[in-house]
């Protein structure tokens, strides 16, 4: 109902829409209305009310809630369910323990601290209060387990063009997991299973974005950077998850009926290590030479200085 009355509030912006109409289109009495009125005014959204006028939003807090999010999006999204924790460890092992639990494809976790935020291999993931967009979310698409690290990329591109639609800004993408100004890293996404051999029963598709910091405790300092920092003004946290998933939504239909060739273009079109030199951390050796693009699996493809085609699966890169 509040996520109903949050859609509505917002399509008549700056004007007021009054008690009568929005009890009708919700289908519930003027008195109702008012109650809800009055628990998102406690939540901290500023909605006016004027004598023979009715109601008008005009000011909404930043906070990353269930009814916030789910009032932007389209009614028909891949979103089935939203869970969302004021502080939580990681969004990511609750989201294993709900996939477990036979949580449905869709599930989105999401919190607005994480208190053990981890990366890849075993690395901490610095998740601040109310900063940023800390999130999980469990998949179940029916695909080989090979094709598993292609949802990382997949999700580097919602992301991207998520953050242009809702900021304005242009951020790159590092192969695999990085999305980056200048460097800088804004975004980390982590991509985990759960599996069989020949059978994947979930896929966890974790994504930490910097939105709000305006400074980072070293050693970040120098490598980190957040949507504020880069666009100078602050920025809402829903805005800016909603636009991600509106990406994320149609990116994964279009992956699901078409493969992974169909967003590879798109992936391309944000990279920033094609063409260039790099150097390559797998587990087991570093090699170096230019990164001449993907194939059509998600692969990183590099050419070493004696001419060898390396195919890269998983690893760190410098540029
Ligand atoms: P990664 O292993 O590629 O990057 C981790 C490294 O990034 C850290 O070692 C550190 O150097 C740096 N780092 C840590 N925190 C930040 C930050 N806030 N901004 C920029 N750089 C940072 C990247 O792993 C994947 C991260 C996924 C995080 C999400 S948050 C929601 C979900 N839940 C969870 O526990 N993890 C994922």
């Amino acid at each position: 109902m509040k996520s109903s009355l949050l859609q509505m509030l917002r399509t008549k912006e700056n004007e007021f829409i009054s008690g009568e109409k929005l009890s009708e289109k919700l289908g519930c009495s003027r008195t109702a209305v008012w109650k809800h009125i009055d628990a998102l005014r406690k939540e901290g959204y500023n909605v006016e009310a004027a004598p023979k006028k009715g109601y008008r939003l005009s000011d909404e807090p930043d906070t990353l809630s269930k009814h916030q999010l789910e009032s932007r999006l389209k009614d028909e999204t891949f979103i089935t369910a939203v869970h969302h924790y004021p502080s939580i460890h990681s969004t990511q092992e609750t989201a294993h323990q709900l996939a477990s639990e036979n949580a449905p494809e869709g599930t989105l976790i999401l919190a607005d601290e994480q208190t053990k935020g981890k990366g890849r291999l075993g690395r901490q993931w610095h998740s601040p209060r109310e900063t940023g967009i800390w999130m999980s979310l469990i998949l179940r698409p029916d695909i080989e387990v090979k094709r598993a690290p292609q949802l990382t990329l997949l999700t580097a591109v919602a992301v991207v063009r998520g953050i242009k639609n809702a900021v304005g800004i242009d951020p790159e993408i590092k192969w695999p997991n990085d999305v980056l100004f200048e460097g800088k890293k804004v975004a980390g996404i982590l991509t985990e299973m759960q599996a069989e051999p020949d059978k994947v029963h979930a896929i966890i598709v974790g994504l930490g974005l910097n939105v709000n910091q305006s400074q980072f405790p070293a050693p970040l300092d120098t490598i980190a950077t957040s949507l504020r920092i880069e666009s100078g003004k602050s920025v809402n946290r829903t805005d800016v998850l909603s636009s991600i998933l509106i990406e994320w939504d149609w990116l994964y239909r279009t992956f699901l009926k078409e493969g992974f060739a169909a967003v590879k273009p798109l992936w391309e079109a944000h990279a920033l290590t094609m063409g260039k030199r790099i150097t390559a951390r797998t587990p087991k050796e570093t090699l170096t030479g230019i990164a001449t693009g993907i194939d059509d699996s998600g692969v990183l493809l590099l050419r070493q200085d004696d001419g060898t085609l390396r195919h890269i699966y998983s690893a760190d890169i410098e540029c």
